[in-house]
């Protein structure tokens, strides 16, 4: 972020915090709520499944390989395993390898699209992303992606979690399409964002869905802030 904007937030934070502290019946407009959006990142800001498909094809030459264009369902190693049982351990050992999650490249528009809305005025942005359990690279990866993509700012907004409903938000935009925990009412709306794995999937008038970054994420966001 460059300087100016991060000035305007801090000033913006000192005064939403100075209205709710002192209960002052200063002008609301001025003071509109902060809207809170979590942002995913594989499959979302960071090319998760192009990745894997790169370097599955580098490591199994010899094996058979799903397109983009044919994959179906979230989890990557259960249509593999589909294909032949074997296949499933070698798909989990290419996300499971050091430097898998840092080399991802970033999905088109989506770094710039969190920069611009994190510095949209009473915007709070956060990565909320669910690290696999295999800890040894990945979330030190994870961190170092967004340090190397969207600067050491944004180390300060990154959530790792295995349970993405009991964080509180107005916005989730992921990519998973069923996205369960602990909490059965989350205070996110999930908005889906397309997908290879779930572009297919039929219409669902309750979820709305962002197409890609080039889509009106802007108008999403507005819409909660009315
Ligand atoms: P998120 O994008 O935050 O929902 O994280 C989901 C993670 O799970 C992401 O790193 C991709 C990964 N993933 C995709 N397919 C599979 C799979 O078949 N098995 C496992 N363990 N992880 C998968
Ligand atoms: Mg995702």
């Amino acid at each position: 972020m460059t300087l100016l904007p991060r000035i305007v937030k801090w000033v913006e934070r000192g005064a939403s915090s100075m209205y709710f502290h002192s209960r002052c019946s200063a002008n609301m407009s001025s003071n509109e709520r902060r809207l809170r959006v979590l942002v995913d990142m594989d499959g979302v800001i960071a090319d998760f499944e192009g990745g894997f498909l790169q370097k599955y094809k580098e490591n199994f030459p010899n094996e058979p390989f799903i397109s983009l264009e044919d994959r179906r369902g979230f989890w990557v190693s259960t249509q593999y395993g589909d294909m032949r049982s074997d296949l499933c351990e070698k798909a989990i050992s290419i996300w499971e390898s050091k430097n898998f999650f840092i080399d991802l490249e970033p999905l088109p528009g989506g770094v710039e699209a969190v920069k611009e809305m994190s510095e949209m005025e009473n915007t709070d942005v956060f990565i909320c992303t669910s690290p696999i359990k295999h800890y040894s690279y990945c979330p030190y990866e994870k961190y170092a992606w967004v340090e190397k993509h969207l600067g050491s700012e944004f180390l300060e907004q990154i959530i790792l979690t295995r349970d993405k409903t009991i964080v509180t938000g107005d916005i989730l935009i992921d990519d998973k399409p069923d996205i369960l925990g602990v909490e059965p009412n989350p205070s996110w709306e999930h908005v889906l964002f397309t997908a290879c794995h779930n572009k297919h999937l039929p219409p669902n008038l309750s979820q709305r869905r962002l197409l890609s970054w080039a889509d009106d994420w802007r108008g999403v966001l507005q819409s909660k802030r009315q």
